[in-house]
């Protein structure tokens, strides 16, 4: 999966190089920002995916210390008829083009339910890869026409609605609780954003992790067979990488730990002595004190009735909601009301 996160604008000011053309260059921005400010330092958790932290979140979605994937694939599964009913879809959009698993099951029921008519499939991601392995995946299911979109979110949204047929119904799918790894705010401005280009009728559906005791998300945010470590140690090998940079990756550790007032997991990466690290890049050295850390990410963790708050917040109605207790997870379908009360 690739997260495509809104970054924070403006290079000149930085005074970055023309040196890493291939880069997004907010992104590359964005790291400067985070690694220079004077508090805590920061990456970008949308770093993290660069192809080998794709392959590493691919294999945290087997640990068996991780049963999110699995909670949202089961509930999928096994709600699939029920969901595609209550959206009653022409199309469908997802953000993310995801392994492919989930979303058949989805999909199929929409054929199994549908009119002679062909259904849409607009697969939204930044990465043209991962656009191809989606399609590869899904190739075989009869009666969807599978279009891929090679955007960020809101820019693929749109192409998308500019693809609808008629009075059809879109029905977008935001799986696998990325929500989560937006801020509060961000997340309320996202789905208000995603109101305001959809019609009456159109449907989301969101899959978010519920808060679960603190034992079990450390487990799943810091593995016993150190994925999840690697995962996190790969955003400053990804800096070696493509920005020049020198860091040792031994002279950091992975953390994760629960923040029970925000109620999210964060990630950190803990530099375990005084050291300077120079990042050719950015013609810059950045010194880090004994046990400063960086923060990598967040995953916000939902009660249930959050989610339904936060989509009327953005204007959204919430149509049904499906809770997998076992694991903790909810599936949630909006709909765009005839009048949103929220501009
Ligand atoms: C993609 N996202 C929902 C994952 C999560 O659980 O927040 C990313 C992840 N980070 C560490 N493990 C998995």
């Amino acid at each position: 999966m690739s997260a495509t996160i809104a970054v924070a604008p403006g290079l000149a000011a930085a005074g970055l190089s023309k040196s890493v053309p291939s880069l997004s260059q907010e992104l590359v921005g964005e790291v400067l920002r985070g690694l220079t400010r004077r508090g805590q330092k920061t990456l970008p958790a949308s770093w993290l995916y660069d192809a080998i932290g794709s392959a590493l979140f691919e294999v945290i979605t087997l640990l068996p210390e991780y049963g999110l994937t699995r909670a949202d694939a089961g509930l999928l599964e096994r709600k699939a008829d029920e969901i595609v009913a209550a959206g009653s879809p022409g199309a469908i959009v997802e953000l993310g083009s995801g392994s492919g698993t989930k979303t058949r099951f989805l999909l199929e029921a929409a054929v199994r339910q549908q009119s002679p008519t062909s259904l849409g499939y607009f697969p939204i991601d930044i990465s043209s890869a991962a656009l191809e392995s989606c399609a590869k995946v899904l190739a075989a299911i009869e009666d969807v026409a599978i279009q891929p979109i090679e955007a960020s979110y809101l820019e693929g949204i749109r192409a998308a609605v500019s693809r609808r047929r008629g009075r059809e119904r879109l029905m977008l799918l935001f799986l696998g609780s990325t929500i989560g790894n937006l801020s509060p705010a961000e997340a309320a401005g996202f789905l208000r954003a995603i109101r305001r280009l959809l019609q009456p009728g159109d449907t989301m559906l969101i899959g978010a992790d519920l808060v679960k005791p603190e034992a079990r998300l450390l487990r799943a945010y810091d593995d016993p067979t150190g994925v999840t470590a690697a995962f996190n140690l790969n955003l400053l090998g990804r800096i070696n990488r493509e920005l020049g940079g020198d860091f040792c990756l031994a002279r950091f550790r992975h953390e994760a730990s629960w923040n029970p007032k925000r109620s999210r997991v964060e990630m950190h990466l803990r530099s375990l002595e005084a050291q300077r690290v120079r990042i050719a890049a950015f013609d810059l050295e950045i010194a880090f004190r004994a046990e400063e850390t960086i923060w990598t990410e967040s995953s916000y963790k939902f009660e249930a009735g959050e989610i339904p708050a936060l989509a009327a917040r953005a204007g959204w109605h919430t149509v049904s909601q499906w809770i997998d207790y076992d694991w903790g997870f909810a599936e949630t379908l909006l709909a765009v009301p005839r009048i949103a009360k929220h501009g």
